[in-house]
């Protein structure tokens, strides 16, 4: 049975308990940088996300979020080689391999807050950021005698990235996420935070069992992993990135991420601490916004490592669903889904989620402050 929470979240709280996990548990942190992005020394919290202390050099579009949001366009199907880019791909995305995918739509810009409330107004439901952790379930996925944490600390919550005062140890994401009781969709940065001014930015706190319902809900669906890198490209080839292979020149930032040391000194040369508002940058040649950066997005396909390895390179995989099963050797008994495109925590020298082949994996009941969503639909 599935946790009601991930084992990144239970080693959260378990930290803040004093239980010492095993040091497997803390490896198994570091491959999970990337959609995970605090905790302990001196956090500083930042709630404001429009806050720039650096002269903004993003490439700005001009869009009107309020324009774009429920906006769907034409993928134009294709073939192309899906996988490793760069020197930095992960094993998980080699080897490169064809696809072919058939045309579809898919969501311009990432689902919003105010798109997702509308979705709450209409169904009551629940997401699992908002319900209770069930000690029972969540027990079976622990070291033997595992004692019980505190009641409170089972209480409803997720995990919100604090910033640190200085630099830290990047193999210990714990450092960087707090457990935050009462942190959800609607209280992103913890329960004293709210959407005030946010109806365009990306919601956040979903876990794929909350973009699955709310894609059913919307008569949509959540893209497959070989959708979403074939409109991440936005019409090149074999890139590194939506809009090229340099990340960034010294005069231009592409996207939302985060610029300088991570995760103590967010430099905001793209003006934006956290998320930023749907929209906010130029979007790629499928006129696409956020494929990288601002938050990660959910994808129907289960994960596996080896998944790549095996297709043949010779073969022409014909729009690939993904593995019939999961398999995360960090954590071998946790069912995990796909994210795609990386968030505003991502950062050159160790993640770099924003580019177009990036592959994470996450506990389909997990949330952050960083994950969200966009649909895809078939055509007519
Ligand atoms: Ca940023
Ligand atoms: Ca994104």
């Amino acid at each position: 049975m599935i946790n009601r929470i991930s084992t990144t979240e239970l080693i959260a709280i378990l930290h803040i308990t004093k239980i010492q996990m095993k040091t497997t548990h803390i490896s198994f942190f570091l491959c999970l940088l990337l959609i995970t992005a605090c905790q302990s020394i001196d956090k500083e919290s930042k709630t404001d996300s429009k806050t720039a202390k650096a002269e903004t050099i993003a490439n700005f579009s001009k869009a009107n979020p309020a324009e774009l949001v429920g906006e769907m366009v034409t993928i134009p199907g294709g073939e192309y080689e899906m996988g490793a880019n760069s020197d930095q791909a992960d094993p998980d995305e080699y080897p490169k391999h064809m696809v072919r995918v058939d045309s579809f739509l898919i969501d311009v810009t990432e689902v919003t807050n105010g798109e997702f409330a509308k979705f709450i107004d209409a169904t009551g439901y629940v997401t699992t950021a908002e319900q209770d952790i069930d000690w029972e379930e969540m027990k079976n996925q622990l070291p033997p005698n595992t004692p019980k944490p505190d009641a409170e600390l089972l209480k409803a919550g997720s995990l919100v990235f604090k910033g640190t005062s200085g630099p830290v140890p990047l193999n210990n994401p714990g450092y960087w996420w707090a457990w935050t009781t009462g942190a959800d969709w609607q209280h992103p940065e913890g329960p004293d935070s709210n959407l005030d001014g946010k109806e365009y930015y990306p919601v956040t706190h979903i876990s794929w069992e909350d973009a699955k319902a709310y894609s059913d809900w919307a008569g949509k669906r959540l893209p497959t992993e070989a959708e979403w890198e074939w409109a991440a490209m936005g019409g090149l080839s074999n890139t590194v990135y939506p809009w090229g292979n340099e990340l960034d020149g010294s005069d231009v930032i592409h996207a939302n991420y985060w610029q300088g040391g991570f995760p103590y000194d967010n430099e905001e040369k793209d003006g934006y601490y956290l998320s930023s508002p749907v929209g906010t940058f130029q979007p790629n040649g499928y006129d696409l916004y956020d494929m990288s950066g601002n938050v990660w997005e959910w994808c129907e396909d289960l994960y596996h490592y080896e998944y790549y390895d095996s297709k043949k390179p010779e073969d022409i995989a014909y729009n690939p669903r993904g593995p019939e099963s999961s398999m995360d050797p960090d954590e071998p008994l946790i069912p995990k889904r796909v994210l795609r495109g990386g968030s505003f925590l991502c950062n050159d020298s160790y993640c770099s989620g924003y580019r177009v082949s990036r592959r994470m994996k996450g506990d389909m009941k997990s949330s952050y402050n960083h994950t969200g969503f966009r649909c895809v639909k078939d055509l007519e």
